[in-house]
């Protein structure tokens, strides 16, 4: 299977600076910002610096350095909306192609709180 990231997406725009972002974290590897259509009071996305489309790329592709920065910057973002640990929760979830409705088509995960997310998937 191959991938084929295109480099024009929003997400590689705003890596490169040329698009604009409100930061929350920024690791070697990962950025996490808010995103642009919140769903929820807390909504921030986290993205690897790296050209990945989706979670299994990543996964399969990157390296262990990317693999662990990204998933510390997740920790560290949950921890800094205080939503971890002894908090009210939070739901991480990551969308892939076109059955997983994905818009932005470079790995980024949602990390969305601050309110009740009711069940998992409600009916296409
Ligand atoms: P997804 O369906 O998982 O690919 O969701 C893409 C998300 O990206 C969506 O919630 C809106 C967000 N988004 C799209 N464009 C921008 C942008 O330019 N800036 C920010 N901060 N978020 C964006």
């Amino acid at each position: 299977m191959a991938y084929t990231y295109d480099d024009q997406n929003i997400f590689a725009k705003i890596l490169r600076g040329e698009i604009p972002n409100t930061t929350v974290l920024e690791t070697d590897h990962a950025l996490a910002f808010r995103d642009i259509n919140a769903q929820a009071p807390e909504h921030v996305l986290v993205i690897p610096k790296g050209p990945y489309v989706c979670y299994d790329h990543f996964a399969l592709a990157a390296s262990d350095a990317e693999i662990v920065d990204f998933t510390r910057a997740i920790g560290q973002v949950v921890q800094a909306l205080g939503v971890g640990a002894d908090g009210d929760g939070y739901r991480l979830l990551s969308n892939a192609g076109k059955d997983g409705v994905q818009e932005v088509p470079h790995l980024h995960v949602h990390i969305v709180a601050g309110r009740h997310m009711g069940r998992m998937l409600s009916p296409a």
